[in-house]
């Protein structure tokens, strides 16, 4: 569908980096849907939700003081496959292993600071989402250029 949504976050390296404005572009460019948008320094808690699949691992405790090292931007986007797709324009967890056109292929060189979060399926969007957002953030809108974009 067409109004499939996605949690994308842009994480204390990529907004101290600068990388703001380069990330959203992608989207941007691609014909994604903006429809929520805050920064955000979360909360031990937030995160252990967020990564509620990692607070066991070896890398969580050094996750978690880069998590709330700065502020976030917490993103929402809409529109067909954008799940899939948003994972594929940020490349691979290692930046090592992204493509170059990737944000973390372009951008990124360690693990631990790989500038942007997605979702990885249809149901962790919606979850994050859910924990990042309030219902009345998300904003509904119709793009303007959705006609030159969609068949
Ligand atoms: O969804 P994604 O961010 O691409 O990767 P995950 O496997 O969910 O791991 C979440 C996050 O944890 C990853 O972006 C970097 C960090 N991490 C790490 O620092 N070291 C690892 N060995 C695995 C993951
Ligand atoms: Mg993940």
């Amino acid at each position: 569908s067409n109004n499939e949504r996605t949690f994308i976050a842009i994480k204390p390296d990529g907004v101290q980096r600068g990388l703001i404005s380069k990330i959203l572009g992608r989207f941007e460019d691609r014909g994604y849907k903006l429809i929520g948008i805050k920064l955000v320094t979360p909360t031990e808690n937030l995160l252990k939700q967020h990564y509620a699949e990692h607070v066991n691992k070896p890398f969580f405790p050094g996750m978690l003081s880069y998590m709330m090292s700065g502020p976030i931007l917490a993103t929402v986007w809409e529109g067909k496959d954008v799940v899939k797709q948003g994972r594929n324009i940020l490349g691979a967890t290692n930046p090592l292993n992204s493509a170059p056109g990737t944000i973390r292929g372009d951008f990124a060189i360690d693990m631990g600071r790989n500038v942007c979060h997605g979702s990885d399926s249809v149901e962790s969007a919606e979850r994050e989402i859910n924990l990042w957002f309030k219902k009345e953030e998300i904003i509904d809108w119709k793009l303007a250029s959705l006609s030159w974009i969609y068949e």
